[in-house]
């Protein structure tokens, strides 16, 4: 048997609620994950949360709060974007996890023994929001390189892991594996960015300033700097060091997905810790773009976010998910709008899906009381088309391009709209030409069917009420993406409209 399909996302810092840009990754993720069970693989999706480090520290002390009774307070509010989005993950994992705790402590042992962790002075540029620590050189015009605010001097004893000692290593690595880091133009950003010398990474921080971490066990006056807690989470998360086989059943992870902003963690750090401690490689480093909006990345810090749940209520999640899986292309930016979405919702969803899933249904009702005829000939031009746009969805989800899915899906539903319109229906019912009537209708039902069953990655609520209404349950499969297994006599209920308009 094939390994499992094992897909994570980033663990996101708790120190605010989640906004749309979380709700992106984790939206692509489900519906990678969706994808692969709805190919038969066993699929192992994990979602989570990173809590410790300065900026959980502050948020919680801002609220006058203990941290691990705040971080618990937010950790719910992801838990329930995730339903409400049908976010549909096997394991949650928290960096506060005891679990968590020991595997990260097993690693530092072969880390240290191995000689790759040394004690050292750090001098440096410190820039809070970012947690980043920068070279004077790094500096703009002595302020973050990356969000342009203020920056701390600091000098203090901590702990280094020698990255350099795996630059060349890596650079190899990464010019050997075509599909470690996608898209491609992100690989090459990380290759030139290797071109110059890695520094070793700082894991500590000194108690003294920040007690809100994971001890670091080789010295009590340390804690450990929140990305190497951070990353060690996608082999604790299946058990490393502790039940080998699981592991063993998981990993490689087939695919980190993350945003481009924390994509050096992901291809210089990660894959570097892992091969400090012998462990394969992750398959695929995926790196999407970011959201924004009026040209600024959305973001906490900048304020200037858009509220799932807000969107949610509004328009549904199947809608949000639609917008934002089809309108920027995967790996590249998008500009959000919400007019742009409520666009989508009434022209794609309303008009095109929803009115054929609607016509469909209704017309079964009006002409062969709901339930299904027996069909004498099953020519359609419809047949065809359907089983390339099958192809097509699935290439376009191996090749990591949601967006080509769906237009793929899309050009049978509008296909099938206007199939309706050239064939009228209602005219063969006047004319009584009830088998013509019926062929039309069995063709036309199985289209809906197969739509219900693809979309299963993409609106799983709204497939689930189209497939429940043609009266099909249970595990959607690509297996069951062939022509023609309605049967005759079944009931199917009416359609009720899947998405009501928005003015
Ligand atoms: O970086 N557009 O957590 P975080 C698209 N804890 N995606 C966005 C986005 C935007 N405008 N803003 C955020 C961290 N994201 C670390 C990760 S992993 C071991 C530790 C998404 O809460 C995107 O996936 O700041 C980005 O990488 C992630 O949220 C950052 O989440």
């Amino acid at each position: 048997m094939s390994k499992p399909f094992y897909i994570t996302t980033p663990l996101y810092y708790v120190n605010a609620k989640p906004h749309i840009g979380h709700a992106y990754t984790n939206i692509v993720c489900d519906t990678f994950a969706r994808f692969h069970r709805f190919l038969g693989e066993e699929v192992r999706f994990m979602t989570g949360t990173d809590e410790h480090g300065t900026k959980i520290d502050r948020a919680a002390k801002d609220q006058g709060k203990d941290a691990k009774v705040y971080v618990d307070e937010m950790v719910p509010l992801f838990q329930s974007l995730w339903n409400l989005l049908g976010i549909q993950y096997d394991y949650f994992i928290r960096t506060t996890d005891d679990n968590h705790h020991q595997i990260l402590q097993n690693i530092f042992k072969t880390l240290e023994a191995k000689g790759d962790i040394y004690r050292g002075k750090y001098k440096g540029w410190y820039c809070t929001p970012c947690e980043s620590f920068w070279t004077e050189t790094q500096l703009a015009e002595g302020k973050c390189p990356d969000c342009h605010r203020d920056v701390q001097q600091l000098a203090e004893d901590n702990y280094f892991f020698r990255l350099s000692k795996y630059q060349s290593w890596l650079v190899g690595y990464l010019r050997d594996s075509p599909r470690f880091v996608w898209p491609e133009t992100r690989r090459n950003e990380i290759l030139s960015f290797l071109e110059r010398p890695l520094e070793d990474l700082c894991i500590t921080r000194p108690r003294a300033r920040l007690t809100w971490g994971i001890a670091y066990p080789s010295s009590p006056e340390h804690v450990v700097y929140v990305w190497f807690d951070a990353l060690v989470n996608y082999v604790s998360g299946v058990a490393y060091s502790k039940d080998m086989k699981q592991f063993s059943r998981f990993w490689p992870a087939d695919l980190h997905v993350v945003g481009k902003d924390i994509l050096r963690q992901h291809a210089i750090y990660w894959p570097i810790m892992l091969k400090a401690i012998d462990v394969e490689m992750p398959r695929t480093v995926l790196a999407h773009g970011w959201w924004t909006i009026e040209g600024s990345k959305v973001s906490k810090s900048r304020g200037n976010v858009v509220d799932p749940f807000e969107i949610v209520k509004r328009y549904g999640a199947d809608a949000f998910r639609y917008y934002l899986l089809h309108e920027a292309r995967l790996g590249l930016d998008g500009s959000y709008s919400e007019d742009l979405l409520v666009e989508r919702l009434n022209s794609d969803l309303a008009d095109d899906l929803g009115n054929l899933v609607l016509r469909a249904t209704s017309m079964l009702e009006r002409y062969f009381s709901g339930r299904i005829p027996d069909a004498t000939s099953s020519a359609t031009p419809l047949r065809g088309k359907l089983a390339s746009m099958t192809d097509l969805v699935k290439n376009a989800m191996l090749g990591f391009q949601p967006y080509a899915a769906l237009d793929a899906i899309w050009e049978v539903v509008r296909e099938a709209n206007r199939f309706v319109e050239q064939n009228k229906p209602w005219v063969l019912a006047k004319e009584n030409k009830k088998e013509e009537l019926g062929n039309f209708l069995v063709g036309l039902l199985e289209t809906v069917r197969l739509l219900g069953l693809v979309l299963t990655s993409f609106l799983p609520s709204t497939a689930e009420k189209i497939l429940s209404s043609l009266g099909i349950n249970g595990r959607p499969s690509i297996q069951d993406m062939q022509w023609g297994s309605l049967k005759a006599g079944v009931r199917v209920e009416k359609g009720v409209p899947l998405f009501p308009k928005v003015e």
